[in-house]
């Protein structure tokens, strides 16, 4: 059985040691398209693993409300220096345990209950805290949305991206107090000049949404939103490829009010633990191995895309400017449900999640899109070869989905291509 590097630390809990052992084999030997997805370094893994889960640090550094903070006091501060210093920022807080969190913290600190928000319809790629009706968020403040384009046959110009008019047109319509840019399920570069533009026309606030693209902007391959919006908000465990947890960078004059929105307006406890691992990451982050890693995700994405195309899918939008391919599947067979696609691709090693697209007549639980991202299999090293040879091993799985046969031979030759790329290989014993 393969062990992973804490397989040590659990001594006496087989039942765990082997979950962890099965998710150990799970992770590195089937590929990971989830786009949200990444592996971490060891040295965030560890941090994640760290004595500083033991302590209580309710507050801010020089003001917590519990004892013995010296330590984690110094060990915030760096994590926010080195967040500062990265996105180039007034103010960091690096406590939000999530990205969810990070995005309510900023309209509970921001607005008044009833104020209004502009931000992206889920459906076309929004986020649930932008406003779905099963989120907290639309009980709270209310939400108008905006969407992308419709779908266009000419090459030049496909369409579904954001409709920056009806934005535009919502905005002097709707006098927002807040314009949320970014999303979860969009593959084109979201330029945030656009929107600082409209927020200004209307005297809104703008928030930039960025937990999908926070590493390829760090990296450079993505434009940095941090002098354009009032506040940033992004995970740290996606592109960026730190711990799972969320941040916040905001302009000095909303400092005090953002900190006070995430505690104690919304979180306890910080999770210092955390906190640590994402000073790791976001060190690693500021190397320039890391600008060409998140290059390299980028041009994998549009290899992927475009040898998926080749075996027949639609792409939405028409390719890639990021780390997401997002497939319409009616074209490729339309029969085919997203739920399904995943469903099949799973037997077959290959790890995705269905997602609705533009206008899909089917519902979030089936679905008529997959979405794929390349972060994780780029930080294991594969390159525009390997997504080749991806598009071609998901193509063959769903048109053989009722062969099991066939499935399982394409399981055989992914785990064949993951035993060249798994991320941890030094560390398998
Ligand atoms: N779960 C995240 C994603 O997969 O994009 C959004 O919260």
């Amino acid at each position: 059985m393969a062990h992973s590097p804490f397989d040590a630390w659990i001594t006496g809990d087989d039942e765990v040691t082997s979950l962890l052992a099965r998710e150990w084999t799970r992770q590195t030997t089937t590929v990971q398209l989830i786009a949200s997805e990444n592996f971490t370094s060891p040295a965030v893994m560890a941090a994640t693993g760290s004595i500083m889960t033991n302590k209580y640090a309710e507050g801010y550094p020089g003001r917590r409300y519990y004892g013995g903070n010296q330590v984690v006091d110094e060990m915030e501060d760096l994590a926010r220096r080195r967040l500062t210093a990265l996105f180039g920022a007034d103010h960091a807080n690096v406590q939000p345990h999530s990205g969810a969190n990070a995005n309510v913290a900023v309209y509970q600190a921001l607005l008044n209950p009833g104020d209004t928000i502009l931000a992206m319809r889920l459906d076309q790629g929004g986020h649930l805290t932008h406003g779905s009706p099963a989120s907290i968020t639309s009980k709270i403040w209310r939400f108008v949305s905006y969407g992308v384009t419709d779908q266009s046959n000419d090459p030049n110009q496909p369409g579904e991206i954001i409709d920056v008019d009806n934005l535009r047109e919502l905005a002097h319509k709707e006098r927002p107090k807040l314009i949320v840019a970014g999303a979860t399920a969009y593959s084109r570069l979201i330029e945030p000049a656009i929107f600082r533009e409209i927020a200004d026309e209307v005297g809104a606030l703008l928030m930039f949404d960025s937990a999908h693209p926070a590493g390829l902007i760090a990296g450079g391959s993505h434009p940095n939103p941090v002098p354009y919006a009032d506040a940033v908000t992004f995970t740290t465990h996606k592109t960026l490829r730190g711990p799972r947890g969320g941040a916040i960078l905001c302009r000095e004059e909303h400092a005090k009010k953002i900190d006070g929105a995430v505690f104690p307006g919304q979180q306890g406890g910080p999770l210092e633990h955390a906190i640590a691992a994402k000073a790791v990451a976001f060190r690693e982050a500021a190397q320039p191995s890391f600008g060409a890693y998140t290059d390299q995700v980028v041009t994998n994405a549009r290899a992927f895309a475009a040898s998926l195309a080749g075996e027949g899918f639609r792409i939405v939008s028409g390719g890639t400017d990021n780390h997401q391919v997002i497939l319409d599947l009616r074209d490729f067979d339309a029969e085919l449900t997203g739920k399904v696609a995943q469903e099949v691709l799973d037997l077959a090693g290959i790890t995705t999640n269905r997602n609705q697209i533009p206008n899909d007549p089917r519902s979030p639980f089936v679905t008529s899109g997959l979405r794929l991202g390349t972060p994780a299999e780029t930080t294991a090293g594969m390159k525009e070869g390997e997504f080749a040879q991806i598009a071609s091993l998901i193509a063959r799985a769903l048109r053989h989905r009722d062969d099991e046969a066939a499935v399982a031979t394409v399981r055989g030759e992914i785990a064949e291509l993951c035993s060249g790329f798994n991320p941890y290989a030094n560390f398998v014993s």
